[in-house]
């Protein structure tokens, strides 16, 4: 496999979230076949979903890899697993959640793993950091990611100062 740009999202509610975020990171770099080419603030958020629940701590990063996108989701789960995370009632509180948002300029269809994430353009938390890292990113299909922020709800994000 060539070298290949993957975009992936991070978030978490529970269990001291900037840590949970700095572990994430920690674990990200670890990855083999891989390097992290750049990581967005940390934002707050409110949630999406059920609002009974913390406000969440929201960032992205761009890893380069010659992971293929199956392989690269399968790493991501384990981190999950590994930072306790426990899958309850859906749009629920989580100590940290991985999602691989775009991968290169692929449209992946598969019964695991939808690329471009099916709700990147419903979510502030989701645009805001990654066009933090790259203003210029679009979708597969062209559209620019710009034009998706200008249609989006507003998240009530809050950048938090970088540590
Ligand atoms: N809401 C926010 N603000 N940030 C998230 O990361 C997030 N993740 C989720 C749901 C529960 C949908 N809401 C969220 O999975």
């Amino acid at each position: 496999m060539s070298k290949q740009t993957a975009y992936i999202g991070l978030g978490s509610n529970l269990d001291t979230p900037l840590q949970q975020l700095h572990l994430a990171l920690e674990a990200l770099h670890q990855l083999p076949e891989s390097g992290l080419t750049a990581t967005s603030s940390v934002y707050t958020s409110q949630p999406v979903g059920p609002q009974d629940q913390p406000d969440f701590l929201n960032m992205a990063v761009a890893l380069e890899t010659t992971l293929d996108p199956l392989q690269l989701l399968d790493y991501l789960l384990q981190i999950e697993d590994q930072q306790g995370r426990v899958r309850e009632r859906t749009w629920g509180p989580r100590t940290l959640d991985l999602d691989l948002l775009l991968y290169a300029d692929q449209t992946i269809n598969h019964p695991r793993l939808s690329v471009p994430h099916p709700e990147i353009a419903n979510r502030d938390f989701v645009l805001t950091p990654l066009l933090e890292l790259d203003a210029s990113l679009t979708l597969p299909s062209g559209t620019p990611l710009q034009a998706l922020h200008n249609q989006c709800p507003d998240g009530g994000l809050t950048r938090l100062p970088s540590a």
